[in-house]
């Protein structure tokens, strides 16, 4: 079977804005996103989901929570690859918001939130994340990383 690459993504949900990163090198560079990255041999999904967030924007969370797990396929011309990224939040945090070598974090308030130039399944479980539930998905990416495919589950027991 093929291999499946574990990463993380990690939200910073205030009341009233969220911190977004714009990506400013490597895969998905010039999309907001929330944190992360790959998770490492000798870490848990969690762990990982820690240190990206740290590394990547300066914050060390308070409240963190697990939201879901989405599995996302790229279709190239010669592969298929697969990344299984497990996603976690949080409304509260010590440390200042710094900018990265990888990442410009910026505020937005939940009506500005840039759907349009974020990964395009986003704004298929936001709704998901925004009501405080978790979700499952997967979906397929074509060679121009355009969303192909996909599903979302709300699965509020995660
Ligand atoms: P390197 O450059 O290897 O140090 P690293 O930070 O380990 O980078 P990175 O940033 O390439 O890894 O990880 C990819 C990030 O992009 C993860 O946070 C998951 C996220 N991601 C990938 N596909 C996505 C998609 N379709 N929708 C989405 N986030 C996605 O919302
Ligand atoms: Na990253
Ligand atoms: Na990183």
């Amino acid at each position: 079977p093929d291999s499946v690459q574990l990463a993380t993504l990690f939200w910073i949900l205030e009341p009233n804005r969220v911190l977004l990163g714009m990506k400013k090198r490597g895969f998905g560079v010039g999309k907001y996103n929330g944190f992360g990255g790959k998770v490492q041999a000798d870490e848990t999904p969690l762990q990982g989901a820690l240190r990206e967030l740290q590394e990547e924007c300066g914050l060390i969370p308070i409240d963190t929570r697990p939201r879901g797990i989405l599995l996302f396929e790229f279709v190239e011309p010669d592969k298929r690859w697969y990344l299984e990224v497990h996603l976690y939040s949080a409304t509260k945090f010590t440390g200042n918001v710094t900018e990265s070598e990888e990442m410009r974090p910026e505020w937005f308030a939940y009506p500005d939130v840039p759907h349009g130039k974020m990964w395009e399944d986003d704004k298929y479980w936001w709704p998901i994340l925004m009501r405080d539930s978790n979700f499952l998905g997967h979906f397929v990416f074509d060679n121009s990383q355009l969303l192909s495919r996909g599903l979302v589950r709300e699965c509020p027991s995660i």
